[in-house]
């Protein structure tokens, strides 16, 4: 019995150290330790010895165990330890590796000169409003003056989809819904941007979609020194003090009297290029006090009421800003005309 305690020991010992796992471990451990295990089996036939033999059988068994739980104790630990250092060295960080660059983009230079005015409107007390895009012929132009067959509707060459619904050619009749939701009663301050649409051939400074601003002030005693006032504060602001500006007697059927606004050429300095068509001078603004008919007809009092508007084209203005001597650049989404714009 001695030496079978003696050779479970060496057997166990062997085991153990052969183990390259914690399963393997706790399975030599169930094999030698275990309720059903060999040392127990060992123990269960102490019965049959002599009283003589018994103590020292007993002494040895648990010496035999000793060993055995030391040893696995021992390995176990051992086995950790290399589990977590296996762990830590798959999951180990270089934190001097670099960093891989994050691409930022940007506004578009378009966006931005819209966002510049908008913020310098915004600044003045107007509030932005919108309107769609697919409008109703009553909107785009008989609520703006201009009925059925009136011959300035050929100024805006449009897309219709029928005979009532065509692809809006200006922002203008967002004015005309703004005022009818106001149900005759003033103040009004608007500015409203999108996208119009028109069949104009593209050319360096047109396109047949293009964005438009465009602006409304009705109260009591507004005048066309106010208009004049604010369009003067606008171009300053945008353009600089050196660039010069010229107002032009024009018309629009739904105001009167009626101004355009000129910029002085960014490209040839005023004395006639391609850009300008020789004319030294850019159109970027059509302007004038709301026409009482459009008051009238959106339910406003022409007789308390008087009102200025204003629409303006915010390609010219970028380009001018920026002097981009070609409109198609802001719609080809050319990343070397764009990244030109990124800032530092
Ligand atoms: C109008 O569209 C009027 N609704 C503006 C207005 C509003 C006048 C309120 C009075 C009161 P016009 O057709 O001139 O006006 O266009 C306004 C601006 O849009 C022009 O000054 C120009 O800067 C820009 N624009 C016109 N056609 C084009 C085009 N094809 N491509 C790019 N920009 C254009």
């Amino acid at each position: 019995m001695k030496e079978q305690l003696q050779q479970l020991q060496q057997e166990a010992l062997e085991k153990i150290a052969q183990a390259s796992d914690l399963k393997t471990l706790n399975d030599v451990r169930v094999a030698y330790l275990g309720k059903k295990g060999p040392i127990t089996e060992v123990l269960r036939g102490m019965g049959k010895l002599s009283p003589e033999e018994r103590p020292m059988i007993g002494a040895l068994a648990n010496e035999v165990r000793e060993a055995i739980q030391s040893a696995l104790e021992e390995k176990q630990a051992k086995l950790e330890q290399e589990e977590i250092e296996k762990k830590l060295a798959s999951e180990a960080i270089d934190v001097t590796l670099p960093g891989r660059p994050v691409r930022l983009g940007n506004h578009h230079p378009l966006t931005r000169v819209i966002e510049e005015i908008e913020d310098l409107f915004i600044g003045m007390g107007y509030t932005i409003a919108e309107g769609p895009e697919v409008e109703k012929d009553y909107y785009n132009f008989e609520a703006l003056n201009l009925p059925k067959g009136h011959p300035a509707r050929d100024m805006q060459d449009s897309f219709y989809i029928t005979e009532e619904i065509l692809l809006r050619t200006h922002t203008s009749p967002v004015q005309a819904r703004t005022m009818e939701k106001h149900k005759g009663r003033g103040p009004v301050k608007i500015i409203c941007p999108g996208k119009v649409y028109r069949r104009d051939n593209d050319d360096a400074t047109h396109s047949h979609q293009f964005t438009q601003i465009e602006g409304l002030v009705v109260d009591e005693n507004i005048r066309m020194s106010d208009l004049k006032g604010t369009l003067q504060a606008f171009a300053k602001k945008i353009f600089g003090e050196d660039r010069e500006i010229r107002f032009r007697p024009s018309f629009f059927p739904f105001t009167e009297p009626s101004v355009e606004v000129d910029v002085s050429c960014f490209n040839c300095g005023g004395h006639g290029c391609n850009v300008c068509k020789g004319t030294g001078w850019i159109e970027i603004l059509g302007a004038g006090m709301v026409h009482p008919n459009v008051l009238e007809m959106a339910g406003f009092d022409s007789k308390k009421y008087t009102g200025f508007a204003f629409g303006m084209g915010p390609e010219r203005i970028a380009m001018l800003k920026y002097g981009i001597d070609d409109i198609r650049h802001f719609y080809q989404n050319d990343l070397r005309f764009l990244q030109q714009f990124n800032r530092a």
